[in-house]
């Protein structure tokens, strides 16, 4: 494979443009300006490259979304068939067109049958906003208008806007102006995290009846839904017992609570399965969507409803006063139809769940199962998280380990691997097109990654 650089300037004076007029995403922008971006200037199947020449693997897909990798010629003809034919038009007004039809029954042919209808954004963000408005709308329509307060997790993610941040629960973001009233939050199901002595059994189902108390505490006739990632992505990449997700089916029902999967990073194959709540077996009434829904090629996510939401909202509502002027974009639809039927019928999600997936997860136990470093492996199909610890046996955790774990990441780009710190862990993510010989890699790169750390940090 030949590297193709396309960058046509000095990445000092990239650097020095960017530094001028651009604020990035979650960090110090003065801190950043002062080290410099790394500017990536190409893509090619699990492969980027910077502006400097240098090749990265990238286990991390981007930000959990390049499901079919970079460099997919499909993709880009789809959106330039599409850009010719009908670059834009809108879902207001009585008006539709063939690309968002098409999209909607690929789509409704892969989800359970479950499910009916899908209300389409431009992002994750947006579709936990039309989460909330059409949640809270459902139980207007029902009659039940005081019904809407909405209980998410701690270090849950659903996005930046202010209705997705407090839904989330991070609380650097809440203490940045991110709150709202009528948002709730329970504890994260982090077995290794706990101080008990729990089994991970009896740990998820303690941390699932957390749910219950909310519930009774704040009155089931004033709780909408529960929202939650089926594992938690931008939160370290947090997998719950398996007696979880059944628990908390059992009270979303009990209480007349909806059940909310956010499928933003879980969405599209991710762990072997097309939809990561079937990975841990249960059924919720509405799905966010975004991410690996275009593999990321362009902006796109949603929000897919429950037959009996939908009927409730299409029979019963009325006129449900919401939209976006770029709802159901025509290029996106034309680019996730061609995503999806590429996913289904080169048979990649089939591949991450039978073979390459189980691969990525055996090389990852075998190689750090009983590393110094390395306290927990969790994961399935294609996302694994392994966490840093002191001592495996007691789980103690680092004092600094999210110092250790950036440290990792760091000398992970140094050995040319992108892999995800947060907190104490360390989490991968690649695309699902990789076939055994880049997972071989990846996991020899960040086992180069992960010793190295262990040398400077003593524990090697
Ligand atoms: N829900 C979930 C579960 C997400 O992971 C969003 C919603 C918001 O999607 P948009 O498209 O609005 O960004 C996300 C986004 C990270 C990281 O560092 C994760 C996300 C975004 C940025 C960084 O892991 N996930």
């Amino acid at each position: 494979m030949t590297a193709q650089i396309s960058g046509q300037r000095d990445t000092r004076d990239y650097q020095a443009a960017d530094a001028a007029h651009h604020i990035h995403a979650f960090l110090d922008q003065k801190a950043l300006n002062a080290e410099g971006p790394r500017v990536m200037v190409r893509g090619e199947g699990l492969y980027l490259w910077d502006n400097d020449g240098k090749r990265y693997l990238d286990g991390m897909s981007g930000l959990w979304c390049t499901n079919l990798g970079y460099g997919r010629k499909d993709l880009n003809a789809a959106a330039s068939r599409q850009l010719e034919q009908l670059p834009y038009y809108n879902m207001f007004f009585h008006t539709t067109h063939p690309a968002v039809i098409e999209l909607s029954e690929l789509l409704f042919s892969l989800l359970p049958d479950h499910y009916s209808h899908a209300i389409y954004t431009n992002s994750g963000s947006e579709a936990n906003e039309a989460l909330i408005r059409t949640v809270r709308r459902y139980w207007q329509i029902l009659g039940k208008p005081q019904k809407k307060i909405m209980i998410g997790r701690w270090n849950g993610y659903h996005g930046s806007t202010l209705g997705s941040t407090a839904l989330g629960g991070m609380k650097f973001m809440h203490e940045m102006g991110g709150m709202l009233p009528d948002f709730e939050h329970i504890d994260e199901p982090y077995w290794f995290a706990h101080e008990g002595n729990l089994s991970p059994a009896e740990f998820g189902r303690r941390a699932a009846l957390q749910l219950e108390e909310k519930i009774l505490q704040l009155g089931a006739d004033n709780v909408a839904a529960f929202v939650a990632e089926p594992f938690q992505g931008a939160g370290g990449m947090i997998f719950p017992p398996e007696s979880y997700w059944p628990e908390i089916q059992r009270i979303c029902r009990q209480y007349d609570v909806l059940l909310c999967a956010d499928e933003v990073i879980g969405g599209f194959g991710r762990t072997g399965e097309w939809f990561a709540h079937q990975h841990f077996g249960f059924q919720p009434d509405t799905l966010s969507i975004a991410k690996g829904l275009t593999s990321g090629y362009i902006p796109m996510g949603g929000l897919v409803l429950s037959k009996r939401m939908a009927e409730v909202l299409v029979e019963q509502g009325g006129v449900f006063a919401h939209g976006l002027t770029y709802s159901g974009h025509p290029v996106a639809a034309a680019v996730a139809i061609a995503n999806l039927t590429a996913l289904r019928d080169e048979g990649v999600v089939t591949q991450v769940k039978n073979d390459t997936g189980p691969y990525l997860q055996q090389c990852l136990r075998e190689v750090f199962g009983n590393h110094p470093l390395v306290g927990e492996v969790q994961g399935a199909g294609f996302v694994a998280a392994l966490q840093l610890a002191e001592d495996k046996a007691t789980r103690k955790r680092f004092a600094n380990e999210n110092d250790i774990a950036w440290r990792c990441r760091t000398i992970g780009f140094e050995e040319g691997v992108i892999i995800r710190s947060t907190l104490g862990r360390m989490i991968m993510a690649p695309a699902l097109v990789a076939g055994r010989g880049e997972i071989d890699e990846l996991v020899d790169k960040t086992r180069i990654a992960i010793d190295r750390t262990a040398q400077e940090f003593g524990v090697l």
